[in-house]
Order: structure tokens, then C-alpha cells, then sequence
């Protein structure tokens, strides 16, 4: 049985979303963010850095990073055909857009979400905020031109899609649809599949 700690509108949407595609057991342990239940010794000793998602493995393992937690559950159970073979280069296509994802966009949004912490300077966060939003355009913008068929890699959608489902549906609606149409049809592909559209429905995704 597996456990994830996660937040409506967090990382957790798409390991929330694997996890039900692959059926696999699981409960959710739901982290108040905004009650600071992720700032409590506890919750350190799940995840160092105070922040969700988290994903307790069945064997006890903790595992923290939502990127790698997707790789690890494709691999866990490939017959959900959920990523490309490990090796393949189908695969290094998917693990590209799976890691862009999370070190720019995910990243990126943080940035805005969290503006103070990206400045020593008290008048500085407004800055740090218009500047994440340039550089998230410019990284959706590198999707756009290269997204060419209904999904990421190949033809079923899998941990990359869900990655980009997720950190897209973060994003203003309008801007999405205006800036980046490819990215917001892909977005409802994404929630059309039975098991996303619950976890969209939760997450006002
Ligand atoms: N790199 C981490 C980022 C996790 C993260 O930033 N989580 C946010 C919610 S989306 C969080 O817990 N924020 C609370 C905080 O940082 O205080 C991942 O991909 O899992």
C-alpha cells in the first residue's frame, strides 16, 4: 500500500492521478499547507524540505520529488504502460519532458508562488514574480513548438502528460488557450481520461 501526503492544487495532482491509472492501493494523507501542517517536526522527518508531495513506498521507503516519483511508479509497474522502456529512446524523449518540466516550470511557478524567497530584498518579490512569469511563457513556448502529436511521446499519454496536465492546469485559463492552444487541447485530452477527470474534478483542475 502506498501513502501520499499532497494538497489540492499541489505537486500531488499527478501522483494522485498515476496512482489511480494504475490502480494501485493507496491512501492520501491531506497536508493543510495553509494551517503550516508541513512545518511540523513530523512532517520534517517525512519530507526535509517541508513540502508535499511525499510517497511512502509499501515497503516504508519515503520518496519526495514528484518527477521522480512518477518515474519510479512507471517502472514499479510497467504493464500500465505509463513511460516508454527504461533505455529506450522513446524513453530519454520522456524522462526530457518530465525533468523539464520540473526543474523549469514547476520551478517557475514556485518562484511565483513564493516570490520572498527568491530575494534578499524586502521591495524585491513583485520583481522576482514578473520575472518567473517571462520565463514560464518562454518555457511553455519550447512545448508549443515542439509538441506535435496528441501526446508528449508517442501515442497514449503518459507520466510526462500527466506532469503537463498538472503544472498547465496552474496556469490562467485564458493565457493558456491564447498563448499556448497545443498545451490546453492536450489538457483536455488529459481530462477526459476517467481517472484524471476525478482527480481534476478535486483538485478544480
Ligand atoms: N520539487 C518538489 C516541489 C514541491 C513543492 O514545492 N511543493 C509545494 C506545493 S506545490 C509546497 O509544499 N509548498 C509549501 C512550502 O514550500 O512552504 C516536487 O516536485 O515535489
Amino acid at each position: 500500500m502506498y501513502r501520499l501526503y499532497g494538497r489540492i492544487g499541489s505537486g500531488s495532482a499527478a501522483v494522485e492521478a498515476a496512482l489511480a491509472i494504475i490502480g494501485a492501493p493507496h491512501d492520501i494523507v491531506w497536508v493543510d499547507t495553509s494551517a503550516g501542517e508541513h512545518l511540523t517536526e513530523d512532517f520534517a522527518a517525512i519530507n526535509p524540505r517541508r513540502q508535499v508531495p511525499a510517497l511512502v513506498l509499501p515497503d516504508g521507503g519515503v520518496m519526495t520529488e514528484s518527477a521522480a516519483m512518477l518515474l519510479h511508479l512507471a517502472d514499479a509497474f510497467p504493464e500500465a504502460g505509463l513511460a516508454p522502456r527504461p533505455g529506450s529512446s522513446a524513453r530519454a524523449r520522456h524522462d526530457r519532458w518530465l525533468i523539464f518540466m520540473a526543474v523549469n516550470i514547476y520551478e517557475g511557478e514556485l518562484r511565483k508562488a513564493y516570490a520572498d524567497r527568491y530575494t534578499v530584498d524586502p521591495d524585491g518579490a513583485d520583481a522576482v514574480r514578473v520575472a518567473a512569469e517571462d520565463y514560464l511563457g518562454a518555457q511553455y513556448a519550447i512545448i508549443e513548438a515542439e509538441m506535435k502529436g496528441d501526446f508528449l511521446v508517442g501515442d497514449s499519454p503518459s507520466m510526462a502528460d500527466l506532469y503537463l496536465w498538472m503544472v498547465a492546469s496552474w496556469r490562467d485559463p485564458q493565457q493558456i488557450k491564447a498563448e499556448t492552444p497545443r498545451v490546453e487541447a492536450h489538457s483536455r485530452r488529459l481530462r477526459a481520461i476517467p481517472q484524471v477527470q476525478a482527480i481534476a474534478e478535486r483538485h478544480g483542475a
